[in-house]
């Protein structure tokens, strides 16, 4: 069983495949915490997680004049200056459990939880780039820089994604060559030794378990960046897709999600109000600005408040424009509308850049069910 060397795991998960790991944390205590414990961060794998010896660890950066460069982890830890954000990775498949009610669609049954944040520590991309010889000569060509795991399937090919050449030299772009996860060394779920943390875009091209970088003037060619992680009009079915014909996703779309009170829930009457929590985020650094939360079906809207603390925890003073890389946690109290047996509750949230979420599921349904962002609906029944 290539699985039986997986790490344990933390039980509270909601396990959606169990070989590869695919899980997330429940619902009800996903906004808890404004950093998600690491052992509660959502897991993703596609294939077994590869045992890494961190003294015998290399990383090849490939592609530049020059040759190869071959950095140990220690070379990594010593020779660039260590960085630290706070980032929000999200699934490319977040929320696809919505667009299953609408009509099936291929890939893991996720609810709102494939979403965490944590804060990461490592080396800039942009730094070790430059080290390897990125200069203006290699910015005529190289439109793309690619990304391979260490994890491979049984035909020995391994994970693989790329992203666009000017993500990884800005020195805005904040893409780092993380070795650290919430202050500790890297867990062997979330990429050990190193991973990318490319802070902003869909956490498919945020490989874990980095063995290899390569400036290129193409995409990766791997199946995750070619025939993946595309979306598609809702008229796309499996006979007529070409996955050549739609670009691979990045940056992904503003989200947000109701995370209390959970679907189904019970309200009494007699609290005459109910307390809304959820959280927000929006893709390429753009920042959630506003969240709107309905009791009544959308018939009228209330401005949650974005909260700036947890637990007397005063978060980051706000992020330089175009780098909000991490979620906003929200919370708004309601009156409970006179006479209704029923409330659904709606939330939206608006970016920087005032792109909003699209009302309803149907008109963005896609076969793979990625980048699935509608107005997120629960419904509580009220208790006279
Ligand atoms: N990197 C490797 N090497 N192998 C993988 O299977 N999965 C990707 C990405 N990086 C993956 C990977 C996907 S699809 C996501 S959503 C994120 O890792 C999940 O990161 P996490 O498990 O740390 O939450
Ligand atoms: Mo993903």
């Amino acid at each position: 069983d290539p699985y039986s060397s997986d790490p344990e795991r933390h039980p509270v998960l909601r396990i959606n495949s169990l070989k590869p790991f695919n899980a997330e944390p429940p619902a009800e205590i996903l906004t808890d915490n404004y950093i998600t414990p690491s052992a509660l961060f959502f897991k993703r794998n596609h294939l077994p997680v590869p045992q890494v010896d961190p003294a015998s660890y290399r990383l090849s950066v490939e592609g530049l004049p020059g040759g190869a460069m071959t950095l140990s982890l220690e070379d990594l830890k010593t020779k660039f200056p260590k960085h630290t954000i706070t980032a929000t990775l999200q699934c490319a498949g977040n929320r696809r459990a919505e667009m299953n009610k609408v009509k099936l669609v291929k890939g893991l049954n996720w609810g709102i939880a494939a979403i965490s944040n944590a804060s990461w520590s490592g080396a800039k991309l942009r730094d070790v780039l430059l080290a390897a010889g990125y200069g203006p000569d290699v910015a005529k060509w190289a439109h793309h820089v690619q990304f391979e795991g260490l994890d491979k399937d049984v035909t020995g090919t391994t994970y693989g994604s790329s992203i666009p050449i000017n993500k990884a030299v800005s020195e805005e772009g904040d893409v780092l060559l993380a070795y650290e996860m919430n202050g500790e060394t890297l867990p062997a779920d979330h990429g050990f030794p190193v991973r990318v943390v490319v802070p902003g875009t869909v956490g498919a091209r945020n490989v874990k378990w980095l063995g290899k970088i390569v400036v290129s003037a193409e995409e990766s060619n791997s199946h995750w960046q070619q025939n993946d992680y595309k979306g598609f009009s809702p008229g796309t079915d499996w006979d007529t897709v070409d996955f050549k014909s739609a670009p691979a996703v990045q940056e992904l779309p503003i989200q947000s999600a109701i995370t209390a009170p959970a679907d189904g829930a019970m309200v009494d009457r007699s609290e005459e109000e109910v307390t809304v929590q959820g959280y927000a985020w929006s893709g390429g650094g753009r920042e959630v600005v506003r969240v709107d939360v309905s009791v009544d079906g959308g018939k009228t809207w209330q401005v949650a408040q974005l909260r700036t603390s947890d637990k007397g925890q005063v978060y980051e003073p706000s992020p330089p424009p175009g780098r909000a890389w991490a979620w906003k946690l929200w919370e708004v109290t309601v009156p409970i509308p006179p006479g209704a047996k029923e409330l659904e509750i709606i939330c939206k949230a608006v970016d920087n850049s005032y792109n909003v979420q699209p009302d309803t599921v149907a008109p963005i349904w896609n076969l793979r069910g990625v980048l699935s962002n509608a107005w997120h609906r629960v419904t509580v029944k009220v208790r006279e």
